[in-house]
């Protein structure tokens, strides 16, 4: 205690503005900690920032107002229950940090904080955002993340300087998380919304209807729209999807169910990762008489891509043959299995129940109800009753009209909202497809099984030519939408264009099964698995479409494997379905970038199926093993664990030889050429990125949201997620650029914005319009606030003249030599920011964010270049 006291004192005789007392328990995990505030503090009426986390303070007296000055007051990680009322006569407070403690709740009395900029409630058990924060008239930043919170007040929208609100990790269910996980813009434009216009209520939900062929899925959806249903022994085997439309009467309201009836066999379960939405209801429809049914598959697969939707299982018992399975256990297995129900379609017996259970879940789904803008739930009227498959863009936004939306940005949220609910499609991101809506979704998916269920197609192992599509698709409805129809096929991976064979494509799927002969060079091979609790059929067709490019002589690839080349270097990648296994084996020069871009995809693939339990292992490389080609295999995440322990060596398996736990992880995931002077990322140590934005509005339209919201989810998935914060700053003025790398001290600065030929780069001016600053101009900036800055990312055309001036002064300059798409540029920053979140070298995450370029055929991987301080070697820059 002493010494605390000591640095008071300190404080006070030197009338130091800053006062640390931290309880750091990084630094002395056995240091005292506070349970009080020592009183003496309360004499430093200068005082400007108190940091007093990591404490285990419960209340903070009334005395606290002593200290007037108080700008900063940092009390996260402390054990606060209830908000410290105190703090509210700290009339100049702007930045309080709660984050960490136990609150439960924020009183109204907050809005008495009129200075306050920046609000940290993280981490609390809060499950409610009082009105009256609405009053914060200078809040730009609120973090309130991992709380109970269910419902987003209006108030919020009344904070116009708001720039940052963080809500992740929170229940909400009101307003609907495809609108406020897009951002206070989108949070604001929502709740405008909902006051011009009032509100109405949509009941609608979707109700999946999964299960092995045969097993009575179809019957199940007939009897559900018409009880009278007979039984028919011709009953088609269901192609593809069945939507069928039900009205019922639920507590006195009229729902709108869309009954999604799957096609069971085999070729339709690599396309499910499309159509199992989230916030639905599925019933796992199993036949009694046969012992088909993969409980386990089924219930996995719906658990993995619904997001915990409820599952019934409805044993149908033919001919009444009864058969129990082990409820008992699924139930311990699967959160989201709720009941099981019998019954007999022949004669109704379990139907009513049936019926009864399906319409208690549908209403108890978190979306059904919720109160929405009045001219949505008009728009979603009309578009339920227009018979046609699919309308332009501009019909959709004329009809919008029509309905009573004024702004254009407002027609589009709706329409991603209505995409994302499975109600209609709309791919706002594909430069092709987002000039259609397609009305019916089951428009688009019966064309898609067309291909993937034509025999021609079938035989030529996958096979097929636009001249076959031509044919495929000659009905009316098709024949004027051919290119929009292969662009769906090429978004959902169920299709790639070989290249050099212009028009030719592959359905991956439709492969052959059997693998083709070839050498293999067995010695010196980099080896790594991939295992999964469960493996998702479509995984291993996804990861060919994906890669395809890299196809050795577009030959050597078959259903469940592939072999790839690129630089001399040659990868064998299989997937070995029932050892829920994917073995990857890569030989040549330059094994180890093939290496870094498989495991790139891979891990890319994986993250898509949220809940995906999956773990890599390596091989050990002891005397015995190198070059044996049955390894012992160590789980990298033990290998991690070691690392971070400090163990240094682990004991193979078969040899009992003992083997360094570093050289095993760095066999596979660093380049040899580094290891001298290779740094890894010091963990602790938080990376800010300052992301930039300006999009002036006499300049075209740029999704920087899209990229912001794109590289924000790509390092929320990566391994470091922890280490890195994003600061955005919206409509960038050259002002607001130096306030900003003042204020943040970033390490890296990422800008989103246009640039042109002549090496200007567009910020904005206090009226919003283009604003050119000149190469020399920005790279002054940055050789005198260059602070902490490692890396500067210019996301724009023509940036590589400023990248120059400014790598100068900062170690590691990325910009573009050439004009750049926007799919490219926001391609290139996802891959290269989640290299760097899983902690690569520069040089590897820009190599990463180049090959994710040319993988999505874009040809524009060689604009981005690299451009290095003096003396520094991108390869051994690590954050
Ligand atoms: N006897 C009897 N036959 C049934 C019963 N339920 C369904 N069937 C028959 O079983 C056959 C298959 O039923 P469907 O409803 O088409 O099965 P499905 O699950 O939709 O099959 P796919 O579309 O191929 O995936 C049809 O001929 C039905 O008439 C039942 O309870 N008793
Ligand atoms: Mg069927």
């Amino acid at each position: 205690m002493e010494h605390i006291l000591e640095k008071i004192r300190q404080a006070k005789k030197k009338g130091l503005k800053k006062l640390d007392l931290s309880g750091d328990w990084a630094v002395s995990p056995s240091a005292k900690k506070l349970t009080q505030i020592p009183p003496e503090i309360y004499d430093l009426e200068q005082l400007k920032y108190l940091d007093l986390k990591w404490n285990v303070l419960t209340d903070l007296p009334d005395e606290i107002s002593r200290l007037q000055e108080l700008a900063g007051l940092n009390l996260s990680g402390n054990r606060f229950k209830t908000f410290p009322e105190a703090v509210l006569c700290l009339k100049n407070l702007k930045t309080l940090v709660l984050s960490r403690n136990q609150l439960s709740s924020i009183p109204d009395s907050i809005s008495r904080l009129q200075s306050l900029t920046r609000l940290y409630l993280s981490y609390n058990a809060l499950t409610e955002i009082p009105d009256s924060i609405g009053n914060l008239e200078n809040l730009t930043e609120l973090y309130i993340t991992c709380n109970k919170i269910t419902r987003i007040p209006t108030a919020i929208a009344r904070l116009k300087r708001l720039e940052k609100l963080d809500l992740n990790y929170n229940p909400i269910e009101n307003p609907p998380i495809e609108i406020w996980s897009k951002g206070v813009k989108a949070i604001r434009d929502y709740f405008r919304q909902l006051e011009t216009q009032g509100t109405d209520y949509l009941h609608e939900a979707k109700f999946l209807i999964v299960g092995e062929a045969g097993a009575g899925k179809t019957t199940l959806a007939k009897k559900i729209e018409y009880p009278g249903y007979e039984l028919r022994s011709d009953e088609p085997s269901t192609h593809g999807i069945d939507v069928i439309r039900w009205q019922t009467d639920i507590d006195g309201r009229t729902f709108r169910v869309n009954i999604w009836d799957f096609g069971g066999q085999e070729i339709y379960h690599a396309t499910h990762q499309f159509f199992l939405t989230k916030r639905s209801l599925y019933a796992l429809v199993a036949d009694t008489r046969k012992d088909d049914t993969d409980f386990y598959y089924w219930l996995n697969i719906v658990e993995l891509l619904s997001d915990n939707s409820p599952l019934l299982i409805i044993k149908n018992e033919k001919q009444n043959r009864h058969r129990d399975i082990n409820e008992r256990q699924l139930r311990a297995r699967f959160a989201n299995f709720k009941e099981t129900l019998s019954a007999n379609f022949a004669d109704n017996r379990g139907m009513p129940e049936i019926l009864k259970t399906i319409k208690r879940y549908i209403s108890a789904l978190p979306h059904v109800g919720a109160a929405l803008p009045k001219t949505w739930v008009n728009v979603r009227e009309a578009l339920e009753t227009d018979s046609r498959n699919h309308i332009s863009l501009e019909q959709y936004l004329n009809l919008c009209g029509k309905y009573g939306f004024e702004h254009r940005k407002d027609k589009l949220q709706l329409s991603g909202y209505l995409h994302d609910l499975g109600v209609c499609l709309h791919f706002q991101a594909d430069p092709l497809l987002k000039k259609t809506v397609i009305l019916k979704p089951k428009w688009g998916t019966d064309a898609v099984y067309k291909v993937l269920d034509n025999h021609a197609v079938i035989r030529n192992l996958g096979k097929f030519d636009r001249q076959d599509l031509a044919k495929i698709w000659h009905e009316d409805r098709y024949s004027d939408m051919i290119d929009e129809l292969l662009q769906l096929m090429i978004n959902f991976r169920l299709c790639y264009e070989i290249p050099d064979s212009k028009n030719v494509y592959i359905a991956p799927q439709l492969l052959s099964e059997n693998q083709p002969a070839y050498r293999w060079p067995e010695k010196n091979n980099l080896m790594l698995r991939y295992s999964f609790e469960f493996m998702p059929k479509g995984i291993m067709s996804r990861f060919i479409a994906v890669m395809h490019r890299l196809i050795a002589m577009q030959k050597f690839v078959w259903k469940s494997g592939v072999i790839l080349e690129k630089n001399s270097a040659k990868a064998e990648v299989i997937g070995h379905y029932h050892q829920r296994e994917i073995r990857i084996r890569v030989a040549g020069r330059h094994k180890k970038d093939l290496m870094t871009i498989i495991v790139y995809e891979l891990d890319k693939i994986c993250n898509s199926f949220h809940r995906i339990v999956s773990g890599k292992w390596i091989p050990c490389n002891c005397a015995a093993c190198k070059n044996n080609p049955k390894p012992h295999f160590y789980s990298y995440r033990i290998l991690r664990k070691f690392k971070n322990d400090a163990q240094p060596l682990i004991q193979c398996q078969k040899s009992y030889l003992m083997t360094d736990v570093c050289t095993l992880i760095e066999d596979i995931f660093i380049q040899p050429e580094d290891k001298k002077e290779k740094k890894m990322p010091d963990q602790a140590k938080v990376i800010k990125i300052l992301f930039l934005a300006a999009n002036p509005s006499d300049t075209a339209r740029l999704r920087l949201d899209t990229e912001m919201r794109e590289i924000e989810y790509t390092l929320r998935q990566s391994e470091f997620r922890d280490r890195f914060e994003i600061e955005q700053h919206w409509a960038t003025r050259i002002s607001d650029l130096q306030t900003c790398l003042l204020r943040h001290k970033p390490d890296i600065v990422h800008f989103s914005g246009h640039g042109e030929a002549s090496g200007e780069l567009f910020f904005e001016d206090n009226s919003g319009k283009k604003h050119p600053v000149s190469s020399r101009a920005l790279s002054q900036l940055f050789s005198i606030l260059k602070d902490n800055i490692r890396c500067v990312l210019l996301n724009a055309c023509y940036s590589q003249k400023q990248a120059q001036g400014i790598a100068a002064h900062i170690d590691c300059v990325i910009g573009m030599s050439d004009k750049i798409a926007d799919a490219s540029a926001i391609g290139f920053a996802a891959a290269f920011y989640q290299a760097l979140g899983f902690g690569r070298s520069m040089k590897e995450a820009f190599d990463l964010g180049c090959v994710q370029i040319d993988l999505a055929n874009l040809n524009q991987q060689d604009i981005p270049k690299l451009l290095c301080r003096k003396d520094v070697d991108s390869a051994s820059v690590y954050l």
